[in-house]
């Protein structure tokens, strides 16, 4: 356990990175570690455009699964924690998430970059149209096609608004991230629920530490990436976060 306190002055910022660990006590399966998502899915067959081209119905059955999981579950009291941190902070505070289950919005938090997509948004594999709310799930079904692209005699099927290995980040994620890192006084980096091994996610550390800012990171067990921490706390983000935050603001 950190001996430092975890504090929040007026001059204080504090960006928040969060992965799948954060999810894990409202039910969700995070990737890596014994029971993990990659253990029965391939990564590359199932998060890659490749995996898309090759088959089709085993990455939209693999996305509707955790679709239809993700809708049947709640946020947990470590997502809670971060929204009411964020009504305290105000624009002083921004969560940027590798989660693409939304259950921080359902918690509250409006300020929230989704670097990977969202569960719960379909687009087009072909062209520009906008990803749109979709809850339905293509298990062994037709697959949906793209009616824009129908239009123009196009054949182009529908994909899962994921941001797929080997794809860029949507746009604005990293810009707004650099914007917010470098016009605070005073930033606080706190990462929970994530192994680290994913970039550009993981890089964020490394940008924090440039602009002077304490590093923090809540997770279940020491991820390989933990020495670039400043401080580590070892447990679950649902048991850990309130405290945490209990009196941080000063
Ligand atoms: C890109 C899809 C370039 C969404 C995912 C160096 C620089 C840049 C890129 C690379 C690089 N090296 C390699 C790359 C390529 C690649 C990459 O990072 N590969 C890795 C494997 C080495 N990166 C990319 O391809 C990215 N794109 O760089 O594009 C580009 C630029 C311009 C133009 C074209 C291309 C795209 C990355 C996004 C990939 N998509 N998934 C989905 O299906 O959900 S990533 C996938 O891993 C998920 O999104 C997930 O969020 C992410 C990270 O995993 P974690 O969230 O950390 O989850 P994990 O299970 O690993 O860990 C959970 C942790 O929680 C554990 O430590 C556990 O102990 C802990 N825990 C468990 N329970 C709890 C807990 N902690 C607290 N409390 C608990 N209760």
């Amino acid at each position: 356990m950190s001996s430092q306190r975890f504090q929040c002055d007026q001059n204080t910022s504090v960006l928040c990175l969060t992965g799948a660990g954060v999810s894990a006590e409202s039910g969700i399966a995070t990737f890596r570690g014994s029971s993990g998502l990659w253990q029965n899915h391939p990564i590359e067959k199932v998060a890659s455009m490749q995996g898309f081209i090759e088959d089709p119905n085993r990455v939209w059955r693999f996305y509707s699964e955790r679709r239809s999981d993700a809708a049947k579950v709640t946020p947990n009291a470590g997502h809670k924690a971060l929204a009411e941190l964020e009504k305290k902070l105000g624009e002083r505070f921004l969560l940027a998430t590798q989660n693409v289950d939304g259950l921080h919005q359902k918690a509250g938090s409006q300020r929230v970059l989704e670097m990977h997509g969202n569960l719960f948004q379909t687009r087009c594999s072909r062209c520009t149209r906008p990803a749109f709310e979709d809850t339905n799930v293509y298990i062994d079904s037709d697959l949906p096609g793209c009616g824009r692209c129908h239009e123009k005699g196009e054949f182009a099927l529908l994909r899962p608004n994921i941001v797929w290995f080997g794809e860029a980040l949507p746009d604005d994620v990293l810009e707004r991230i650099s914007a917010f890192v470098v016009a605070v006084k005073r930033l606080v980096f706190l990462a929970v629920g994530t192994s680290g091994r994913v970039y550009p996610a993981a890089a964020l550390v490394d940008l924090a530490k440039r602009v002077g800012a304490s590093t923090w990171l809540v997770n279940a067990e020491a991820p390989e990436n933990v020495q670039r921490f400043d401080h580590f706390i070892e447990g679950e983000s649902g048991k850990i976060l309130p405290d945490l935050f209990a009196n941080a603001i000063e």
